[in-house]
């Protein structure tokens, strides 16, 4: 069985979880899911990040132990996933235990080798991006070029990862893997870094006497690790790298990973080179994908603008008539059709409720309710394949969607994905308006009308199978309202005729239309 091994960022804990990062983990999801039903061995990583100046910082202002203070930022990580219908296989968190002792490998490993030395340094540091810039990338003096923050002039004795040593290395890398970095726009970016700097060297420790929550370097105890460092170690402890070496195996490396583009550069550069001195593969590819902002401003915590994604699928869950993984689903639609994936896109709760009621009331939600009423009124439920040729209505969308769909899946453009199969949607609704059942029945054409029946039905439910990777509990209700006995989501199923017959049992409609006047 292939294995797809994907990862999302792990998040800081120094707040609380908003729509920018439920976005990327819906992302993580939709592809985990998607992968699954292929018949690929999964495993899907998110987690934590919660050692560094921030974090320790944000605990000082609340007046709570550090250790408390994470705990409980974790946990409503940690409530939000299954909110949001995330299948994820395994939460790492930097504290635990046996990343950390993965990240003391790791560094005895690489100062053995003579990739990491001691020296004195010079920068300006960004304590909000945990970054350090020289003075040369800052702007206007000393504001961080990346969140328009001021930084903070540091000079001090450090320990440093020689990044410089593998610099032509990792340029020719790059040249011969344009799929390394994703969408085109982020490699041409991380390229063109490349071909205007050299690389410096990666500062990787902090003096004690200035920050003390984090991970002991172990070659020195005056010292703890540089968070980023930290951090990026987690997509290789996570699947038991140093500790579980057949499962490291099994799925190292990385098939992807998917990431934020304000987090390219650490992924994009210092990654595969960490993982080149430490004789580890590369990953298959990074992706970077575009922001949500409202009124044109990235939405993060540091501006004050976001989302909260609890509120809002509580909000929505009332709205729908109180089925929250429904409106969890309606959720993660809206921010999967919305935009493109590599692009920015602009975050309203009226386009949000527009998009509710255009495509998942009106017309898939519409076709599902008048599909099933119809099986009940007609035949009491009851949907036999008397013929299964597919209506010569169909064939086009049908034809393109089977040929695209598991393309654009690949490629992680779900936008597309969805453009098509909601192109067959319009298309079996338009189908049911043209036909006019009604009329079929009341002229008693049995044959024709069991023949639409089926029709629609077995279009419901390869519906379902396409529409599962982003909504899968509407995919779930969808099959069980068909009355399939054996649900299952397998791409393999998706092929129109493997049902025989259908058994309805018709629920309210999913998505009801939100009136918000
Ligand atoms: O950077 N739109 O954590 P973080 C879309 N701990 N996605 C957004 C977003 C927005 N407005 N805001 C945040 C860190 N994100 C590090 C990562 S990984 C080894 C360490 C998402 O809590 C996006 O995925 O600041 C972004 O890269 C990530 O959250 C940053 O999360």
């Amino acid at each position: 069985m292939k294995k797809f091994y994907l990862t999302s960022p792990i998040y800081y804990v120094n707040a609380s979880p908003h729509i920018g990062h439920a976005y990327t983990n819906i992302i993580c999801d939709s592809m985990a899911r998607f992968r699954r039903i292929k018949g690929e061995d999964v495993f899907f990583l998110t987690g934590t990040d919660e050692h560094g100046e921030k974090i320790q910082k944000a605990a000082n202002k609340e007046g709570v132990a550090v250790k408390n203070f994470i705990d409980s930022k974790v946990d409503i990580f940690k409530q939000l996933w299954p909110k949001l219908n995330i299948s994820y296989d395994f939460f790492v968190r930097t504290s635990w235990e046996k990343h950390i002792k993965v990240v003391r490998a790791v560094i005895e490993k690489l100062y053995k080798k003579g990739d990491i030395y001691k020296s004195k340094y010079n920068a300006f540091y960004c304590i909000g991006c945990e970054t350090f810039w020289t003075k040369l990338q800052l702007k206007d003096g000393d504001i961080c070029p990346e969140c328009g923050r001021k930084t903070e002039k540091i000079q001090e004795e450090n320990y440093f990862f020689k990044l410089s040593k593998y610099e032509s290395w990792f340029k020719k890398y790059l040249k011969n893997n344009p799929k390394l970095i994703q969408p085109k726009i982020r490699y041409n970016e991380v390229k063109s870094f490349l071909d205007n700097h050299s690389l410096t060297d990666l500062c990787i420790s902090r003096p004690k006497k200035r920050i003390s929550w984090g991970i002991e370097l172990p070659i020195d105890q005056e010292y703890i690790v540089y968070v980023w460092f930290d951090a990026l170690i987690n997509y290789i402890s996570g699947i038991g790298y140093g500790f579980d070496q057949e499962k490291f195996n099994r799925f190292w490396p990385a098939d992807i990973h998917f990431i934020g583009k304000d987090i390219l550069r650490h992924h994009a550069i210092f990654w595969p080179i960490m993982l080149k001195a430490l004789d580890l593969e590369i990953p298959k590819s990074i992706f970077a994908h575009g922001w949500w902002k409202i009124k044109e401003e990235k939405i993060s915590k540091s501006k004050g603008n976001i989302v909260n994604p609890f509120e809002l699928v509580n909000q929505l869950t009332d709205l729908l008539g109180g089925n929250q993984e429904l409106a969890a689903d309606a959720f993660r639609y809206f921010l999967m059709r919305e935009i493109l994936i590599g692009a920015d896109g602009n975050f309203s709760f009226k386009a949000l409720i527009n998009r509710i009621n255009s495509d998942l009331a009106n017309d898939l939600g519409n076709l599902v309710y008048r599909s099933l009423n119809m099986a009940q009124k007609y035949n009491a439920g009851k949907v036999k394949s008397i013929k299964k040729d597919i209506p010569s209505e169909f064939k086009e969308s049908l034809a393109k969607l089977e040929k695209d769909y598991d393309n654009f899946m690949v490629e992680g453009e779900f936008c597309k994905a969805l453009d098509n199969l909601f192109e067959l949607i319009g298309v079996i609704n338009k189908y049911i308006e043209d036909t006019k059942p009604w009329n079929l029945k009341k002229e008693q054409k049995e044959k024709e009308l069991f023949s639409f029946l089926y029709a629609i039905c077995e279009g419901i439910r390869v519906i379902s199978i396409y529409l599962y990777p982003i909504m899968p509990k509407t995919a779930l209700s969808i099959q069980k309202q068909l009355g399939i006995k054996d649900i299952s989501f397998s791409t393999q199923e998706a092929k129109w005729g493997n049902s025989d017959n259908f058994l309805i049992k018709k629920e309210k409609p999913l998505f009801p239309r939100i009136d918000v006047s």
